[in-house]
């Protein structure tokens, strides 16, 4: 194909309540979308960079500005680009994984959308729908984390995952565990923790967790392997898992139970295609992580979903989980605890015209 136009999208959306990790709260996200068109068809890509380098390195300011100085002039050098080239055109440029992955979305989406196939066909998705799971952040009470938690086992996710950080971890996750019987449940440390705490976290074996999901800071890999003969919960990771090369070191190590694929963190959809791939491959169980996507990145998280190596339900919530209003005309709900993987080209859905130029910030457009 050839790119005529990469334009990029700044939103303001607005969390329907403040979500708090280890790394802070978030009451608003600042989005970078990405719209290439092509003589024959556009496509649509999300940026996951938070607004601060909080959770990775990436930000979205950052992401925009290492898209126009370096990223785009790659793909615009090249006359002609396929999904596939796009990873190769951007290695010289080291790491940003997010802005590169948000541009070979928008590539692969207009490619799909071009040739007529799903996401959830690229993913090698055999299924039409997929569990969903919520991820819910630290308050300030446990009575206030109970109440969360019932809507949201009133609504039907089939799998809670709490944010723990050092105080608010052992006495949140039994007061759930207490109040909600066997229901499947996880944590999220979001590397809060070193591995002087493994006594400490091994408390949490009590509760009979699905998994305890980045403990331990990004790098810290044999640390999480020793941590892993300390606690008997399954270790899983997020922030560490970079590429398929780091997820296949972390299985070899003992270091991972459990992987969470987020394209974002990795490069893009088809190295999350790889590592799902991976997984496979060793028996290790998979699952979509979110990152608080609009209803284009959870579109195509839950066509990732889709393929049989995701094996436990993704954070893959409502679009209403976060947003009142989201960009897309066939926000994403929760049936019967699953979410419906997107059949049409590309990423299955619209965007509403109106509602994105209302939430838009800025717009530039580039040629190459
Ligand atoms: O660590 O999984 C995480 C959201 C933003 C940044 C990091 C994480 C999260 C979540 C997923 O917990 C929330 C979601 O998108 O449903
Ligand atoms: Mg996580």
């Amino acid at each position: 194909m050839k790119i005529d136009t990469i334009e990029l999208r700044r939103i303001a959306m607005p969390l329907v309540s403040p979500f708090r990790t280890s790394f802070g709260i978030q009451t608003e996200r600042d989005i970078l979308l990405v719209r290439v068109t092509t003589p024959e068809a556009e496509g649509w890509g999300e940026c996951v960079a938070l607004l601060e380098p909080v959770y990775s390195s990436e930000y979205v300011d950052g992401a925009q500005q290492v898209m126009e100085r370096f990223l785009l002039p790659h793909l615009f050098a090249q006359g002609d680009v396929n999904t596939t080239d796009v990873a190769p055109l951007l290695a010289p440029v080291q790491g940003h994984r997010m802005a590169k992955a948000a541009l070979e979305m928008a590539v692969l989406d207009a490619e799909l959308r071009l040739t007529g196939r799903s996401w959830a066909r690229e993913m090698g998705g055999t299924v039409d729908r997929v569990p969903s799971g919520v991820s819910v952040g630290i308050l300030d009470t446990v009575p206030q984390l109970l109440e969360t938690v019932q809507r949201y086992v009133d609504d039907g996710y089939v799998r809670i995952k709490l944010k723990i950080e050092p105080g608010w971890d052992i006495e949140p996750v039994a007061a759930v565990r207490e109040r909600f019987g066997d229901i499947p449940l996880q944590v999220d440390a979001n590397a809060a923790y070193t591995l002087a705490d493994a006594q400490h976290l091994a408390q949490l074996d009590a509760f009979d967790l699905l998994m305890i999901e980045q403990p331990l800071p990004e790098d810290h890999i044999r640390a999480h392997a020793e941590l892993a003969r300390t606690v008997r919960t399954p270790i899983c990771l997020d922030e560490s898992i970079v590429s398929a090369q780091s997820c296949v070191d972390a299985i070899m190590m003992g270091a991972v139970h459990v992987v969470n694929i987020k394209p974002g963190r990795v490069g893009g959809y088809l190295e999350a295609r790889k590592i799902a791939d991976v997984c496979a491959a060793h028996d290790v169980p998979a699952w979509c992580g979110g990152m608080v996507e609009t209803g284009l990145g959870r579109a195509a998280n839950a066509a990732l979903a889709a393929n049989p190596a995701f094996r436990l339900p993704g954070d893959i919530s409502a679009a209403a989980r976060f947003y009142a209003r989201d960009i897309v005309t066939e926000p994403i709900t929760v049936e019967d605890g699953h979410v419906r993987v997107p059949e049409g080209p590309g990423l299955g859905t619209m965007i509403d015209q109106a509602f994105l130029d209302e939430v838009t910030t800025s717009v530039t457009t580039h040629t190459g």
